[in-house]
Parts: C-alpha cells; sequence; structure tokens
C-alpha cells in the first residue's frame, strides 16, 4: 500500500440507531442532511455515508427519498456520496440491496454479520456476493466495512470469486467497538490493518463511542484514513454532546493536519477511491 500523504475523512451524520426524539440534534430531515454535508465538507470531509430518515424520522430505505438524497447532495457539494447498504438491523437484504438503484458514487459492504448489541446485523456470503457483483455492474464503489478480523478473511474470499471493484480500487473501514464486534483499542485495529489482502489500496477506521478518539489518532499514526460523525459517536468529549457533525470533523481536520497528513480535497477522495463521474458539468 502506499503510504497515504493526506487524509480521506468521512463523515458519517446520521446513522440508523438514534432516534431523533434521544437526540434533536441529529440530522434526519433532507434539508437538515444538505445543510451538514455543506458545513462537514467546508471542515474538512470529502465523503460522506449516508443513510436516510423518513417523514418521522425512522429510518428508511425507500427509493425515492434515495433518490432525492443523492441528488440534493450532489447539487450541493462535491463530496463523494455513499449510501449505506447496511440500513438498520431491521432491513431485510432484498431492500437493502435495493440502494443501489440510487446511483451512489460508492455503497457500503460490510464484510460478514454481526452481533450488533442486543440484535444481528445479518451479512451471510452469498448477499454479500451478490451486492458486490451488482455494484461492479453498476459502476458502484464499494467500501467494505470491516466490523471484526473474520470479516478481512471474506474480503479476501470476495476479491478472490469475483476480482476487483469498479475502478480497481479496494478500500476499507474498520468500524470498531461495536458491542459484539472488534473492540476499539489500537492492537485489534493494528492486528486487523496487518491482515489485509494486498489488493487494498487504502484503509479507514472509525471507533464507536468512547472509542472514537483513540482509533483516530491509531489510524492517523499507521497511515489510515479517518470516519467520524454522529452515527457513531454522540459526545465530542466527556459531558459534552455533539451538537453538530461539522464540529466532529473539524477535530478530525484540525489531528490530521497536525499529522502532517492533511484532509484530502474531494477531487483527491475521488482519485483515491477511483469513483465514476456521475456530476454533470
Ligand atoms: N446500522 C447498522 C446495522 C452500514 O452503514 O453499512 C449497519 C451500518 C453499516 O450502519
Ligand atoms: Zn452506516
Amino acid at each position: 500500500m502506499v503510504p497515504a500523504a493526506g487524509t480521506l475523512i468521512t463523515v458519517a451524520p446520521t446513522g440508523a440507531e438514534i432516534a431523533k426524539a434521544d437526540c434533536p440534534q441529529l440530522p434526519t430531515t433532507l434539508a437538515e442532511l444538505v445543510e451538514t454535508a455543506v458545513a462537514c465538507e467546508a471542515a474538512g470531509a470529502s465523503l460522506i455515508h449516508i443513510h436516510v430518515r423518513d417523514a418521522d424520522h425512522r429510518p428508511s430505505l425507500d427509493a425515492v427519498l434515495l433518490r432525492e438524497t443523492v441528488q440534493a447532495v450532489r447539487e450541493q457539494t462535491s463530496m463523494v456520496i455513499q449510501l449505506s447498504t447496511g440500513g438498520s438491523v431491521h432491513d431485510s437484504l432484498e431492500r437493502r440491496i435495493t440502494v443501489l438503484d440510487a446511483e451512489p458514487d460508492s455503497c457500503s459492504l460490510t464484510c460478514g454479520t454481526t452481533n450488533f448489541g442486543d440484535d444481528v446485523f445479518l451479512n451471510p456470503h452469498p448477499f454479500m456476493a451478490q451486492l458486490y457483483q451488482l455494484a461492479q455492474e453498476r459502476e458502484i464503489v464499494p467500501e467494505f466495512e470491516l466490523f471484526d478480523l473474520g470479516h478481512v478473511a471474506a474480503l479476501r474470499r470476495l476479491i478472490d470469486a469475483y476480482g476487483l471493484p469498479f475502478g480497481g480500487k479496494v478500500h476499507v473501514d474498520f468500524v470498531t467497538g461495536v458491542p459484539g464486534g472488534m473492540p476499539g483499542t489500537p492492537a485489534a485495529l493494528l492486528a486487523g490493518v496487518q491482515a489485509l489482502p494486498a489488493e487494498v489500496t487504502s484503509w479507514s477506521a472509525t471507533g464507536i463511542g468512547r472509542s472514537h478518539l483513540p482509533i483516530a489518532a491509531s489510524a492517523l499514526a499507521s497511515g489510515g484514513h479517518l470516519r467520524v460523525g454522529m452515527e457513531d459517536n454522540l459526545n465530542y468529549a466527556k459531558g459534552q454532546p455533539v451538537q453538530r457533525n461539522d464540529e466532529l470533523v473539524s477535530r478530525a481536520a484540525d489531528l490530521a493536519r497536525l499529522m502532517q497528513r492533511p484532509p484530502l480535497t474531494t477531487d483527491e477522495a475521488r482519485d483515491l477511491l477511483s469513483t465514476k463521474e456521475r456530476r454533470s458539468t
């Protein structure tokens, strides 16, 4: 892997787990999401990982909402747009795969089933294989989400069976600290990094909750990129709830600059991931 000179900062602003009623500052409407995207791009994010919510602020995989969201964020920012295919733990595999119809630049692709708190986040191999091949066909770049060390082996199996993603790059994201997945510790993260297949061209990491900052620091120190956002962490510091996603992005950008690996521009992010140009000129 070529050492990264800059830092890809991904923002995951909403997620599917937190209720609006419990966290009114969570961006759940299209207007809030677009406003968040614009602020996060200005703060240094170049990739946005999106889950959409319906009019009642509940997680949704509605095709119209997804299309409208991709279109609006594409019009208002130049960030790489990644739609979640993970959805919520209650979404069916059949519905989750339809997310690609909204023509995002990128999609998440989780490399295995994981205990997710008291729930199960289901990703059987045939689903992963189907999603991977559909992403190749639609020229959408997958981001392989690795919640556990075994997911690295599942990624190896996918590449062996189906070759490289569209664009030829392989970008993975370690999601650490989920109750049931790999712990949010530097040791666990580095074990995952050391096991990555040679085909991987870049990796990022996020730590859920309290592991957010230690994982960000470990990733930066080890040549990785960063994912931050309210999907993963609702506290800026002890006793200080996050008010806006761009607070987390600004802090990540400061850390990256401090480590002499400044945030990538959106064009640099597109190069890193080899996404297809879908913006109209
Ligand atoms: N909401 C989690 C069950 C993804 O976006 O692909 C799954 C998730 C991963 O958030
Ligand atoms: Zn997600």
